[in-house]
């Protein structure tokens, strides 16, 4: 199989935390790509038409994407503990964490291109404030149920992994971590995993 990602995006990491969790690493070729909303990428756009990283190409050729989908899909490859809770109350709540972690980091990487793309005369403050209160409200929501977490590693904390690790990466003067201890602590926990430390955004 073949994982289009990039060592900076938080969407490809989930997939390539998954991937190192399940032992299917040795499985998944992965090809580091560039992207930019403003670029163009015809190779990627073959496919992915929405030109947009994780995307994968399976051993039969089928194209996935998003991210969601592409660890859905991985997570049914392997025969280990699976990473999206079977059924019951504990798959929602892996699948509701997973669409807060994921609106969390769609929120911030929106904030990157404002931020780092966008001609500085174009940028606009108020746009930025309002991603930023999502990314905060969402920050608090998972503050508020981190504290019970322990060893639990599901879709759920893999998502939590990128959005701290992202925010490190690109917004390290924001200073997540005040007023949020539990989840300071447990990302220090998390990040003692080997899938999440080999998959660190680059320093
Ligand atoms: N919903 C998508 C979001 C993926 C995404 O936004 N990826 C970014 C990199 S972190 C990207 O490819 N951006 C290029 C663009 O927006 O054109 C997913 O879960 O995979």
């Amino acid at each position: 199989m073949k994982l289009r990602t990039n060592r900076a995006s938080p969407f490809a990491r989930k997939a390539r935390i998954l991937t190192r969790e399940t032992g299917l690493a040795g499985r998944v070729e992965e090809i580091e790509t560039t992207v930019s909303p403003v670029a163009p990428n015809e190779t990627l756009a073959r496919e992915n038409p929405l030109v947009k990283i994780p995307a994968l190409v399976t051993d039969a050729g089928e194209l996935l994407y998003d991210s969601d989908v592409i660890c859905e899909y991985l997570d049914t490859l392997h025969a280990g503990r699976k990473l999206f809770p079977a059924s019951g109350p504990q798959r929602f709540t892996a699948l509701r964490r997973q669409a807060l972690t994921d609106g969390i980091l769609e929120a911030a990487v929106l904030c990157r291109y404002e931020m780092a793309v966008r001609p500085e005369a174009l940028r606009w403050k108020d746009w930025i404030e309002g991603q930023k209160r999502k990314i905060l409200g969402g920050l608090d929501a998972l503050e508020a149920e981190s504290g019970t977490w322990d060893d639990e590693f599901d879709i759920g904390q893999i998502g939590a992994a990128c959005v701290c690790g992202y925010l490190d990466f690109r917004f390290a003067d924001w200073n997540w971590r005040a007023g949020r201890p539990r989840l300071a602590a447990w990302f220090e926990r998390a990040q003692q995993r080997p899938s999440v430390k080999e998959t660190a955004p680059p320093s």
